[in-house]
């Protein structure tokens, strides 16, 4: 155990440093997700061939440090994903999404969940507890899964998604292409929208390996009838070959980062045709 010790401290200070640093930032998380100090970005998916049409709005959980500070998610999200911590965090994006959707009839919104957080107890209490007083709000919520989570449990998946589809909720699927999707349970899945992830996406005017690539799950989604979202989309060269190539809708920093004030209070937003599972 000293000895331990001893070698992470005489050999590798950096790793000792990081890893006590990383042991810091996840109890700061605990805290902040204990005490509900979180808040959602919000950030718009705008129509390709019209930018000023915003379709719908991402919502993203920002925890904070006790001094009202965004902890950067990249420096947990991977650690807490399967811990208890990574549930908590789904109800809690469910509860702010659910309340900001009451509070704006006009908005259509979307938050992340991990299919992890499928049979999760508290997940259905928060989502009991935001439909009481208006069950109509959950068609206009669109639930994005990633990919990844969603191969872990694909049988799941389908009972969720067509358990939340009565009710009127829309599902994305996050970060397509990133994941292992196996085709098979495409067939069986009933994702209304799929989001190309960005590392495709990036300079696709130039790069005719992402041109490939994203035309081929562009093919897939329109297969199967589900609304195409580029992510990450970060230059004007980039969206007008996206407009070009059929996908629906560009969602990135060209457009707005995700923030924490409500950017459909904008001039600009206006509300796009409803994009709804139509089976
Ligand atoms: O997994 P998901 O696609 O939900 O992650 C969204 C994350 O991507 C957010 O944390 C957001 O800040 C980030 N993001 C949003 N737009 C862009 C972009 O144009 N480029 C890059 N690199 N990241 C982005
Ligand atoms: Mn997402």
């Amino acid at each position: 155990m000293l000895g331990q010790v001893g070698d992470v401290l005489g050999k590798d200070p950096l790793s000792f440093a990081i890893a006590q640093r990383d042991a810091e930032t996840l109890s700061i998380v605990r805290q902040g997700l204990e005490n509900k100090n979180v808040r959602l970005a919000y950030q718009p998916v705008v129509a390709a061939g019209n930018h000023r049409s915003y379709a719908f709005y991402e919502g993203l959980l920002r925890v904070l440090d006790p001094t009202g500070r965004i902890i950067p998610a990249r420096d947990f999200i991977e650690v807490i994903e399967p811990l208890e911590e990574g549930r908590l965090m789904d109800c809690l994006a469910l509860e702010m999404g659910l309340k900001a959707l009451a509070a704006n009839p006009g908005i259509r919104l979307s938050i992340n969940m991990s299919a992890r957080s499928i049979g999760y107890p508290g997940w259905d209490h928060v989502l009991e507890a935001g439909l009481r007083n208006d069950a109509t709000i959950l068609d206009r919520l669109i639930i994005e899964i990633t990919e990844s989570s969603a191969m872990l449990v694909p049988e799941a998946v389908c009972a969720f998604m067509h358990r939340l589809h009565m009710l009127g909720a829309s599902f994305a699927l996050d970060d397509f292409g990133a994941g292992f999707t196996s085709f098979r349970h495409f067939k069986d899945f009933y994702f209304d929208i799929v989001k190309i992830d960005g590392a495709f996406i990036r300079n696709i005017h130039k790069d005719p390996d992402n041109q490939v690539l994203t035309q081929a799950l562009v093919l897939i989604a329109q297969q199967f009838d589900m609304f195409t979202v580029a992510e990450g989309v970060e230059q004007t060269a980039e969206a007008e070959y996206l407009a070009a190539n059929g996908i629906d809708c560009l969602q990135g920093y060209l457009f707005a980062a995700p923030t924490l004030s409500q950017p459909w209070k904008d001039a600009h937003a206006h509300r796009d045709p409803v994009i709804r599972h139509t089976a």
